[in-house]
């Protein structure tokens, strides 16, 4: 990069109102490296020529061999717009799913977004994904169709047409956005109306209730203006398109163009030139109505007419008198070997983009219509600066005043910096600029010049003097003057070779991997060798300003705060896509490079020189990494160098996850395939540079139970025997001797079971939770986590300011789950739940059933906010001893099932019965809770169970009254270990068992697919699909093409190889794109035997052929080396027999 725009950059970086920060955001393979090649060859940075082909921000080797985009890089452009000049602070992003989280950290640094569109293909998923993205993060988009000239060449279709589906491309966008709207727009309303109610009802202002309240909910959406939201050429946020040939137009470029030729008002061409409208050529009028009455519409007459027939004349005809007539008409100027080349294509690029060079279009449209960041809005503020639960209003005064530094966007001394890091990009230390060779000024080369001449003169010197030294000694022998001579090294020579032998340990130091933090400053000017607060995620400001003396700076000696460093600004770079260039300071509003945070942050975080700041909102995600394998150093002594890569990686990737699972392997876990093997391509050549393994991808399971199925496997009604049997088959697995006396299994499928010491007994019942509950948990995992923490918190006795949109949420959930959960078997379910878990937050419930127990519920905190506003806890009476434990091996059961060890999911544990000996209590009467008082007799087990002879009365299971009193007066000394400990095992095991008394199931997790193919295709797809245990849920054929759009579910355990598969089977005519949509259970019982005479009739004795359950729960099993029960081959006769007939 030359100085000149280095410094005019650097000068623009000082103006915020000409700056724009924005992305590029499309589906995959809609063009948008390609957009931004035009874009940076308008900046002379490379040739227009290669624009198109070069791709240039996709600087990496594997992007350029797939040609996809796999790592969102950014430019920084100049651009005149009229009198002002622009700084546009570009940023490609990937399409692919796998990578869209890399779309999270680009969309995070921008005001603003371009979104292509392909012209042909229309809205696709991962369009309405970015749209979502940008419409969360409360960016402005602007549009850019693309690829029109596949429109022509591709389609074929005619100018008329061509406008006619573009019009319907336009409403499937929009559709997409309004949706985005009318849902925005209803929550604000929802929200204003309850500001309003709790107004009213804080006045006291009685209004005759009934009399107006018709709820008439269509008023928000018509008094808010939101022309505003929607893409319409004629609103100025639409360029027309084609990348690869250079060209692209907004109408306004016609309107004015126009508006000279014809005399009409450019205004009045802007209204109409998009639309019904026409021209009346006699009276000179423009008319509406074209379509009713057979007219040609103004866009297709002024604008599509012109560009088909300069393709027709150029590409199809190649009729080179018209097209010279044309060349003159438009007033361009074609090069000789451009009309001469045998491609069209080079001479239509030549035309079009002199006529409509696209980066004009593009680049005022980005200007005009996208917000600098100055305009940053102060609701996007407040969202960004309120973590998780808190409310912006409850965070302190001095982290509330921050909020001016954003929206005033102040570079003046006093502002202070704030910048936020998204993520983390390795650059190979190599490509640094002060590791880069630079262009040498004058007196360099002066010096370098002189220096090379002095060597030059003792080399002729010292040859001399060896030459005159043979000479004078007259040696005899020839080879003992060379070694003489080789021996004198002359001075010059000598010091050279040692400057090159020291240089050399330096190149090899400077070869390692570095990263620079991708950031933008928010407010502020930040400097080289600042000293700035680096606050991690879970930073409180309320807490750091408490522990900070007033006015702390980031270069005091700082006392040590939880989540808070302090560190030294290394470099700041300005980021040049394949280049960085050293800056000294960048002022507010500008996207830049820093780098020597490495140390400090691991994938994103929040800097600034003020400790009220707190930290940024996480990002947001949109894909869940659900591809985990297992990866092993090809030696094994190179173990160090894959975990030191690993880390590497795990900081590069803002999304893969590296970790080590309890077996002792090293897991990776990535969002796709794709995702996968750039992941251990990173590995293999950049982070850990060795040679490497990686197992098969571990496929995740999830296990649950279901309601006992009414027919067999041959579509017989079940009888009851077959209940029972597998009542039985649980009372086998359990070990002989140790277990026996204390579980007792019910028909009902409750499991009771006393702890070793025989103190404490829990009966617990699984029950399957209905589907839509399980969905809804799974949602809401994340408020449910906010939950925990919130009741974590009021047991702690600290009160948490939580923002009523989180309560109201919570309040949400509950009545969900209250409308789910209906029936006899439900009842107050809802007020009893225990926990969630795994993980205190999984899509699985701990149900209080123990009679007497009245134990507050996970809703706690909600009833208190209703109370009063002040801070209140939990009342502690109220928990009962060894609470906790009960918990804990809840958790613990749910986090590994008994069929695989996979996590549960679905399952609602009921707990019916929980007896502590008063012995035990008596030992600790201070902790006793007063509401446990006369449990231990069974309450909780209904008569006709407790009839059952299977189950023993309490007396039996906890043995001789005098045993226990022996063994609970051993106290401490108790040979079992501690009772919270037998406890929370006791409980983990009797859900366990109470699991298996049920009809057990694996869960699979599913990808939707979309796969757009031609007809030609389809039925291969079909094939692949139907192999891989794929479901069609639709096909419908995209309007105005020839494409059919397939979206399908397949389990991810099918997945692998699908997306080659697919390309292969159909010639790469169709690409399949999968996203992780949700869990489904497996219908087959993977412990099914055959029972009946029909059974096993139909599928034999082993019956293990067809159960797809089974394959995969083997699979785990084997893999977790948990013992595998297999018949191997049995009847080896039977192949002879067959080799015999042959
Ligand atoms: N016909 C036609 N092809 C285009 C146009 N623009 C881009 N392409 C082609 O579309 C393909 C994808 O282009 P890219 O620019 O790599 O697409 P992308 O959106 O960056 O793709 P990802 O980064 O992988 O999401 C390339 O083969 C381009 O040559 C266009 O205007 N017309
Ligand atoms: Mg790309």
């Amino acid at each position: 990069m030359g100085h000149k725009s280095l410094d005019k950059i650097i000068t623009l970086q000082k103006n915020p109102a000409n700056i724009r920060n924005l992305c590029i955001l499309a589906h995959v393979d809609h063009g948008k490296t390609t957009l931004a090649d035009c874009l940076v060859a308008s900046n002379g940075i490379i040739s227009s020529r290669l624009a198109g082909k070069l791709r240039y921000l996709d600087s990496r080797e594997d992007e350029q061999l797939r040609g996809i985009t796999m790592k969102s890089s950014a430019i920084s452009l100049h651009y005149a717009f009229g009198e002002k000049e622009y700084l546009l602070n570009l940023i490609d992003s990937p399409g692919h799913v796998d990578f869209s989280s890399e779309v999270s950290t680009a969309v995070r640094l921008c005001d603003g977004a371009i979104v292509i569109v392909d012209a042909v293909e229309g809205v696709c998923p991962q369009t309405q994904a970015v749209l979502r993205q940008a419409w969360l993060e409360n960016i402005r988009p602007v549009l850019v169709l693309n690829k029109m000239d596949r429109l022509i060449s591709e389609l074929k279709l005619t100018s008329l047409e061509a406008f006619t589906h573009l019009q319907k491309i336009l409403e499937q966008v929009n559709a997409v956005t309004g949706a985005l709207f009318t849902s925005k727009v209803l929550e604000e309303r929802a929200e204003k109306e309850e500001q309003k109610e709790r107004d009213s009802s804080r006045s006291q202002v009685e209004e005759t209730p009934g009399a107006d309240q018709v709820y008439d909910w269509s008023a928000g959406l018509e008094e808010t203006d939101d022309s505003h939201l929607y893409f319409s050429p004629d609103q100025g946020n639409v360029v027309f398109a084609s990348a690869i040939d250079g060209w692209g137009f907004s109408i306004q470029q016609f309107a004015h163009i126009y508006s000279q030729k014809m005399g009409i008002r450019e205004e009045v061409l802007c209204k109409t030139l998009w639309g019904d409208f026409f021209l009346n050529a006699k009276a000179k009028k423009i008319m509406k109505g074209a379509q009713a009455k057979g007219k040609k519409p103004l866009f297709v007459q002024l604008v599509l007419d012109n560009i088909w027939t300069l393709y027709d004349a150029v590409v199809t005809r190649r009729d080179k008198e018209k097209v010279e007539k044309m060349v003159t008409s438009l007033g361009v100027k074609v090069m000789a070997r451009d009309s001469r080349h045998s491609d069209p294509k080079v001479l239509l690029s030549a035309i079009c983009s002199q006529w409509l060079p696209i980066s004009q279009a593009v680049l005022s449209m980005v200007c005009e219509k996208l917000p600098s960041p100055l305009d940053i809005s102060t609701e996007r503020v407040e969202r960004l600066m309120s973590v998780g639960a808190r409310r912006f209003d409850s965070l302190p005064e001095r982290t509330q005043d921050l909020k001016n530094a954003f929206v005033q966007c102040s570079s003046e001394a006093e502002a202070p910096v704030i910048v936020f890091v998204s993520k983390m990009f390795a650059v190979d230390a190599k490509a640094l600029p002060q590791n880069k060779q630079r262009p040498l000024t004058h007196e360099e080369i002066a010096q370098r010049r002189e220096l090379a001449r002095q060597r030059h003169a003792d080399r002729m010197a010292a040859n001399q003097q060896a030459q005159s030294f043979a000479d004078s000694t007259q040696l005899s022998s020839d080879t003992q003057s060379t070694q003489q001579a080789v021996t004198k090294i002359p001075e010059g020579v000598s010091s050279q070779l040692e400057s090159l032998a020291v240089k050399e340990p330096e190149v090899q130091e400077v070869a390692k991997e570095t990263f620079v933090a991708f950031a933008r400053v928010y407010s502020g000017v930040v400097r080289r060798g600042q000293r700035v607060f680096i606050l991690g995620p879970k930073y409180d400001p309320a807490q750091g300003l408490s522990m900070l003396p007033e006015g702390c700076m980031a270069s005091d000696s700082v006392p040590a705060v939880p989540h808070l460093t302090c560190c030294t600004l290394d470099s700041l770079y300005l980021l040049m896509g394949r280049e960085l260039e050293e800056l000294d300071e960048v002022p507010s509003g500008n996207v830049l490079g820093i780098g020597g945070l490495e140390d400090f942050v691991l994938k994103s975080a929040t800097i600034s020189t003020s400790p009220a700041c707190p930290p940024f909102i996480p990002l947001n995600f949109e894909a869940t990494p659900i591809v985990r394998v297992a990866i092993e150093p090809k030696h094994p002594s190179e173990m160090p160098k894959l975990v030191r890569g690993m880390r590497l990686l795990n900081q590069a990737d803002p999304c893969a996850e590296v970790l080590i699972q309890e077996t002792g392997e090293h897991v990776l876990v990535t969002a796709g395939e794709v995702h996968l093997q750039r992941c251990l391509d990173d590995l293999r050549q950049r982070f850990a540079k060795i040679e490497i393994t990686a197992s098969k991808p571990i496929i995740p399971f999830r296990e649950t139970v279901v309601r006992p199925p009414k027919l067999d496997m041959v579509n017989e009604e079940l009888g009851r025997q077959q209940k029972m049997a597998i009542i039985h088959q649980v009372k086998e697995e359990a070990p002989q001797g140790r277990l026996s006396d204390t579980l007792h299994v019910d028909p009902g499928g409750l499991v009771t079971l006393t702890t070793p010491n025989r103190l404490a007994t829990v009966g617990v019942c699984a029950i399957p939770l209905p589907e839509e509950v399980t969905r809804l948990l799974e949602a809401s995992s994340e408020l449910v986590r906010t939950l925990e923490q919130v009741n974590m918190s009021l047991r702690e006795g600290r009160s948490l300011q939580v923002s009523p949109r989180t309560l109201e949420d919570i309040a949400n959930l509950k009545a969900q789950l209250a409308g789910l959960l209906q029936g006899h078997k439900w009842k107050n379910a809802v007020d009893h739940i225990w926990a969630f878990g795994p993980r205190r937050y999984g899509p699985n419930i701990l149900l209080n059933s123990v009679e007497g127990y009245q134990r507050p519920s996970v809703w706690h905190c909600l009833d208190l906010a209703e109370k009063a506003a002040e801070p209140c806890t939990f009342p502690p009476a109220s928990l009962r001893d060894l609470d906790n434990s009960i918990v804990s091996g809840f958790q613990l059961a749910t986090l590994s099932g008994p069929m695989c060890e996979e996590p549960l999911m679905g399952v609602c544990f009921s707990v019916e019965r929980w007896d502590l000996q008063q012995t035990q209590r008596q030992e600790r009467p201070s902790q006793a809770a007063p509401g446990s008082e006369g449990v231990e007799t069974v309450k909780a087990v209904p008569e006709d169970r407790s009839a059952d002879p299977e189950v023993a009365t309490p007396e039996e299971e906890v043995g001789p009254g005098e045993d226990t009193l022996r063994r609970a007066g051993a106290g401490s000394a108790d040979c079992y270990g501690p009772v919270s400990g037998q406890l929370i095992a006791a409980m983990k095991e009797a859900c366990r068992h109470a699991f298996q008394a049920k009809p057990q199931r694996l869960m699979v997790a599913m990808y939707t697919c979309e796969i757009m193919a031609t007809a030609e295709v389809l039925g291969r797809v079909y094939g692949v699909l139907g192999k891989r245990e794929g479901r069609v849920l639709h096909e419908e054929m995209k309007e105005g093409t020839d494409m059919f759009l397939i979206s399908a579910v397949l389990p991810v355990a099918e997945s692998f190889g699908f997306a080659d598969e697919i390309r292969k089977r159909t010639s790469g005519l169709a690409s399949p794109q999968l996203v992780f949509s949700h869990w489904e259970v497996i219908p087959s019982d993977p412990y099914w035997v055959p029972t009946t005479e029909e059974e096993y009739l139909h599928f034999g004795e082993k019956a293990d052929s067809a159960n797809q359950a089974l394959k995969y729960m083997n699979a785990v099993r084997r893999r977790k080396g948990l013992y595998v029960e297999e018949k191997t081959v049995e009847h080896a006769e039977k192949q002879r027999t067959l080799g015999k007939n042959k």
